[in-house]
């Protein structure tokens, strides 16, 4: 048939799942084959990565997508950012991966920032110097394992080591090196000075590879076990929030929110035009009637895809996305890193796009403090879904208090509920009581949050934001939509939801030369069910 298939398979620090994608030359489809939570593991006092776990689950997710018997053209994997695993000299994995969240990194603080102060680190690579960066915790494991100088001969970021796992390829794929402090903002190459500064060898990396690198095939091993074909093994936008931002249809509803941004008012109109087609979703006009609010559906001009603001990169006023997973990253495509001073102080950070721009992003702890909470109460025997918190914060109403997602007390696994509940006491705010209420007070502090990251980097980059895509699972919370467009200021476009896997099938698609990825925003804009959220007055 003409209809091409590609496998993309992709790992969020809370979930993983492994996607079908059919491109049929105009539409790309998705379908889930395969889902599964990414449980990390603690041992020892450390917290790890289950990173044979998660492989025998791309595997079954790979054999439960050939046993249909279409053919697949490929499979890539694409992971959160920062981690890594070390492979001994036989080509193993020597240990576990360490998860982000792990407590070492607390021990080294004074002498990384002896080494590398932080202005200088944000300088040279243009990533914003958090604890969790992969340069650090390279520094970090070699002082604590010094035996690692002797035992390993590589690291690899974790879709590298996946790539690895399944095609026998070793190669480091620049999206994800890029969101560890380790390259040279300038040049994308490793940093020798950095390296130096840490005591990194630079012969522990991998031969760097562009986005959209075909690695090899599927090892010949695996095709027997998988009982595949030999599909081909493609080095995506490996890192989640690269990928998620291949799939960002900048262009579709911008103009609806031009006086917005210029202006620096919210609009008048309280609706939005819901466009879902999935099951029995409300639209957010129908969601605004339930909740009592007058809706009147918002005239939004029909407009070519893609043809309403200036590509990223361009001057002109420009389209923002919030990738909403475990974290937040709310960023701005631009044509060069950005290094200024204003960048460093607000907390923003650079990482490579497919293609080779930039992306100028501040990270911003997302739904972990729900997805916390909803771990301790499901552990005190609730059964809570996602969709269940939601609604609860729904019905709580307006918050009285605010937290600071980015404070360190909710860094590390724990009870959220009740550091949310001492956040707010220390802080002389009333604290909230029920789960709906604390709920509702992370929801509505996150898209404070998102207002004040729009802001910067509309200023910071110097173009105007016209509209915000809200991508990801978090795309899912109209409640969190709705806030976002209330907070920033813009009209939010929200989804796709699965926007990793989809902008890991349009990379992998690209590769091959069976798509062109200049026409990607009117591919999502036919594929998926977006919905558009206007400011309102009240909040
Ligand atoms: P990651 O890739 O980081 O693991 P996802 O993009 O899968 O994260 O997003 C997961 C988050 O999406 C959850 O923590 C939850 O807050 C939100 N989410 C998922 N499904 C729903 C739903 N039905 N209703 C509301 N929120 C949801
Ligand atoms: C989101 C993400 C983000 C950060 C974090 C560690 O999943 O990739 O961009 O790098 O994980």
């Amino acid at each position: 048939s003409g209809i091409k298939r590609v496998l993309a398979v992709d790992l969020g620090a809370s979930s993983g799942r492994v996607m079908l994608a059919g491109y049929d030359g105009a539409r790309l489809e998705l379908r889930e084959i395969h889902r599964f939570d990414n449980v990390p593991v603690e041992d020892g006092g450390g917290l790890y990565w289950d990173a044979e776990g998660l492989l025998a689950e791309i595997k079954t997710g790979i054999r439960i997508a050939a046993a249909e018997g279409s053919p697949i053209l490929s499979v890539g994997v694409d992971t959160w950012g920062v981690d890594y695993g070390w492979i001994g000299a036989d080509g193993r994995l020597l240990r576990r991966p360490h998860h982000y969240r792990d407590e070492r990194m607390s021990r080294h603080a004074e002498e990384l920032e002896r080494r590398v102060p932080p202005a200088e680190q944000f300088r040279l690579s243009g990533n914003q110097p958090a604890a969790i960066n992969t340069a650090y915790q390279l520094f970090a494991d070699l002082r604590e394992e010094p035996e690692l100088r002797e035992r390993a001969a590589r690291f690899l970021m974790m879709p590298d080591l996946f790539h690895y796992a399944l095609s026998g390829v070793m190669a480091a794929e620049r999206t994800i090196l890029s969101t560890g402090g380790l390259l040279s903002a300038d040049s994308g190459e490793p940093s020798a000075l950095l390296l130096e500064r840490l005591g990194i060898p630079a012969a522990l990396l991998a031969p760097i590879v562009p986005a959209g690198t075909v690695l090899g095939e599927l090892r010949p091993e695996l095709q027997a076990e998988l009982r595949c074909g030999p599909l081909r093994v493609v080095a995506g936008a490996s890192h989640d929030t690269a990928s998620a931002a291949a799939a960002v249809p900048y262009g579709r509803g911008e103009a609806a929110s031009e006086g917005v941004a210029s202006e620096g008012t919210t609009s008048k109109e309280t609706a939005s035009e819901g466009t879902s087609s999935e099951g029995t979703a409300k639209s957010p006009a129908a969601e605004l009637q339930a909740a009592g609010r007058s809706a009147k559906p918002a005239s939004l001009p029909e407009a070519a895809p893609g043809a309403l603001t200036a590509a990223p990169g361009e001057a002109g006023p420009a389209a923002a996305f919030i990738s909403c997973g475990t974290w937040s990253i709310a960023g701005i495509e631009t044509p060069r890193p950005v290094l200024s001073e204003a960048a460093y102080g607000s907390g923003l950070t650079n990482e490579r796009c497919f293609g080779g721009g930039n992306r100028l992003l501040k990270n911003i702890t997302g739904l972990w403090l729900l997805q916390e909470c909803r771990r301790h109460w499901n552990a005190a025997g609730e059964n809570l879904s996602h969709a269940d918190l939601a609604a609860l914060a729904e019905s709580a109403g307006p918050a009285a208090a605010r937290i600071d997602p980015d404070d360190p007390r909710f860094a590390a696994p724990g009870d959220m509920p009740e550091r949310v509940r001492q956040y707010c006491r220390d802080a002389g705010q009333p604290v909230p009581g029920s789960r709906g209420e604390i709920a509702r007070v992370i929801l509505e502090s996150l898209a404070d949050a998102y207002g004040r990251a729009i802001e910067e980097l509309e200023a910071i980059s110097g173009r105007g934001v016209a509209a915000v895509h809200l991508v990801g699972g978090g795309s899912r919370n109209r409640l969190l939509c709705r806030l976002t467009a209330e907070r920033t200021g813009r009209v939010v476009i929200a989804g796709p939801v699965e926007a990793s896997a989809a902008g890991s099938a349009l990379v992998q698609l690209a590769a091959l030369g069976e798509l062109d990825f200049a026409r990607r925003a009117e591919i999502v804009e036919r594929s998926f069910a977006l919905e558009r959220y206007l400011p309102n007055e009240s909040s």
